[in-house]
């Protein structure tokens, strides 16, 4: 998962965090990471076709973000559930989204939407590399 920057520059990091400690899932590991333009694009790379493209690595890049190493049964779909949808104004209530976010991509987080992109996004970020 990912605190994205228009939630660290609001100082709702604590408040993300204390809402997936909520849950049962274990937080492994957690640090803050300056995402360069280049590590936003590479993270990003499966959206370059997107409309959204451009505006998403615009805001997120040369930024500093939370990344969380999360674990647990269901983990995916848990943390899917307490996020909310894409679009805040869409997004179910009393998720992070809804009662966070400001709009698209100014989304407050990113969850992984797989085990297998969980598994890329955590070695991106907490890997033997880093
Ligand atoms: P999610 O983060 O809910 O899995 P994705 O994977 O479809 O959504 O999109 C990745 C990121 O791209 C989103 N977190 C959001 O910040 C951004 N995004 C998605 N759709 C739009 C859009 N229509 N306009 C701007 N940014 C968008």
């Amino acid at each position: 998962m990912l605190i994205k920057p228009d939630a660290i520059e609001r100082n709702l990091i604590g408040r993300i965090i204390s809402r997936v400690e909520e849950t049962p899932l274990k937080i492994l590991d957690m640090k803050k990471v300056f995402f360069s333009r280049e590590m936003t694009e590479q993270f990003y790379g499966e959206h370059k076709e997107e409309e959204f493209y451009n505006r998403l690595i615009n805001y997120m890049a040369d930024k500093n973000v939370v990344a969380l190493k999360l674990e647990g049964l269901d983990a995916i779909k848990i943390l899917r559930r307490l996020v909310g949808a894409t679009d805040p104004k869409k997004a179910e209530k009393n998720t992070i989204r809804a009662d966070f976010g400001l709009g698209t991509p100014q989304n407050s987080v990113h969850a992984s939407d797989s085990e297998k992109s969980a598994k890329r996004e955590i070695d991106f970020f907490f890997g033997e590399k880093n």
